[in-house]
Parts: C-alpha cells; sequence; structure tokens
C-alpha cells in the first residue's frame, strides 16, 4: 500500500461549456481516485487572482484571470496514492497541443489556455489552492466497497 494523499481539481469553464465535465470525471473515477468534496463555483475575480497568485507576473496573467472566471468551474479534491502525480499524468502537458493522446487534455484540448483541467502541481501548492474553494470540515470521510482493490 502507498501514501494515500489529496489533491485540488478544477474542471474548467471550457470543460462546462464543452459538456466534458462527465467524462473527465469518470476518467478521474475509473482510475479509482475518490471524490471527497465536489462543488460548482463562479469564481470572483479575487478568488481568481488568489489561485493563480504565483503567476501574477506571467503576461498572461489578467487573460488567466478573464478565462476561469468566464463561466461557472466545478471543484473537487480528490484522493488516492500518489494523487498529485497521478493527476497530473492523466491531465498531460499544459498545452493541449503538446499533450500525449490518452491524456485528457491531449483527447480534448489543443489550447495552452483552454485546457479544461486544473491538479496542484505539489503539495504546497494543494495547501494553498483548496482554501480557495474549501474548508477542510467540507472533506467527506467515507468508505466505498472497493477500495481494498486500489491501494
Ligand atoms: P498547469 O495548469 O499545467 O499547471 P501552469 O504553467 O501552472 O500550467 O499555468 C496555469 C494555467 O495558465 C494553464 O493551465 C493555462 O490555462 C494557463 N497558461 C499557461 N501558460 C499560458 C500561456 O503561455 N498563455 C496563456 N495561458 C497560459
Ligand atoms: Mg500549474
Amino acid at each position: 500500500m502507498q501514501m494515500t494523499g489529496k489533491t485540488l481539481i478544477i474542471l474548467k469553464p471550457d470543460a462546462i461549456q464543452r459538456s466534458l465535465a462527465g467524462e473527465i470525471i469518470s476518467r478521474l473515477e475509473k482510475k479509482g481516485l475518490k471524490i471527497v468534496a465536489m462543488k460548482m463555483v463562479l469564481l470572483s475575480r479575487e478568488k481568481a487572482e488568489k489561485l493563480y497568485d504565483i503567476h501574477r507576473d506571467k503576461k498572461f496573467f489578467n487573460d488567466l484571470v478573464n478565462y476561469i472566471t468566464s463561466g461557472p468551474v466545478i471543484a473537487m479534491i480528490v484522493e488516492g496514492n500518489d494523487v498529485i502525480n497521478v493527476v497530473r499524468k492523466l491531465m498531460g502537458k499544459t498545452n493541449g497541443a503538446e499533450a500525449e493522446p490518452g491524456t485528457i487534455r491531449g483527447d480534448y484540448s489543443t489550447s495552452i489556455e483552454k485546457n479544461l483541467i486544473h491538479g496542484s502541481d505539489s503539495e504546497e501548492s494543494f495547501k494553498r489552492e483548496m482554501p480557495v474553494f474549501f474548508s477542510e470540515s467540507e472533506f467527506i470521510n467515507y468508505q466505498k466497497i472497493d477500495e481494498s482493490w486500489i491501494k
């Protein structure tokens, strides 16, 4: 059994607009990850700027904030073995045009900006990003029937 951890996943506005939310959630479920919190949110500019604070000095920062606030997103806390790395692999490279087929971005995006999904890139990022959407009291502690088969 490996170390179980948590990560923040955001289905970005393009995922909702293109009706790909179910498809993406399905991939996460089939991988064996466990959703322990989930909500649909229309981010305020203030929260979006907080989420992407590390990109504040980049030239695409303003576009990024406009994009992520342009429509509802679905935020999730997901649990699993080595989950941060596992989710980053499922997502694929940032630029959908370069992401490998078989990954979420590789299969459904050709854009460097509208790339469908966010996943925390480290434990530190998770701790910083998570409070933009959730308090820990919102994490639901429950058992799934098949957990012994995936850990
Ligand atoms: P990541 O989402 O793969 O971790 P980051 O480099 O952390 O990628 O960038 C955060 C988000 O900013 C990306 O997912 C994408 O939506 C957007 N982004 C990254 N680079 C560019 C760019 O060069 N132009 C426009 N948007 C970008
Ligand atoms: Mg990132």
